[in-house]
């Protein structure tokens, strides 16, 4: 049965900085997701504390919310039949160390925290999301 959805992608300032911008959009659209929307913005940290609040205990919270808004990236709607998981498979663990070969993530990511992509991990998170950065 078919099961259509959509799922918030974005690409982090690390890879935004170094041009990566049109690769990974080409790796998107040839594992066949549609880019749906999509714009390239610069956060305030105080956004970026509101989109991760999910890991405000995390001992890596602050760090990670002065990175997402330390330079531009680029927020996009990504849709594909079970696109939440294939774009979760797509990106790669979340340590590019231990992500699989042809992986968004090994294949770009330099750290941790300079991991390149986000990716919902859940069609609720998705849709609070893409809700979070396109309003309508
Ligand atoms: P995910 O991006 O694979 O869903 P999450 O656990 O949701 O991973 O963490 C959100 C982001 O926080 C990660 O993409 C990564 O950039 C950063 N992060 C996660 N764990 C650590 C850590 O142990 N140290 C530093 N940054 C981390
Ligand atoms: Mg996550």
């Amino acid at each position: 049965m078919s099961n259509l959805e959509q799922t918030l992608s974005i690409i982090k300032p690390d890879a935004v900085e170094r041009n990566l911008e049109n690769e990974i959009k080409k790796e998107f659209i040839s594992k066949g997701f549609k880019i749906v929307k999509e714009k390239k913005i610069q956060i305030t940290k105080s956004e970026a504390e509101q989109f991760y609040k999910v890991h405000e205990t995390k001992p890596f919270y602050n760090d990670l919310c002065s990175y997402l808004s330390s330079g531009p990236i680029v927020v996009m709607v990504l849709e594909k039949e079970d696109a939440v998981m294939a774009n979760r498979d797509l990106m790669g663990a979340t340590d590019p160390k231990k992500a699989e070969e042809g992986t968004l993530r090994k294949k770009y990511g330099v750290s941790i925290d300079k991991n390149s992509v986000h990716g919902s991990d859940s069609v609720e998170n998705a849709k609070i999301e893409i809700n979070f950065f396109f309003d309508n």
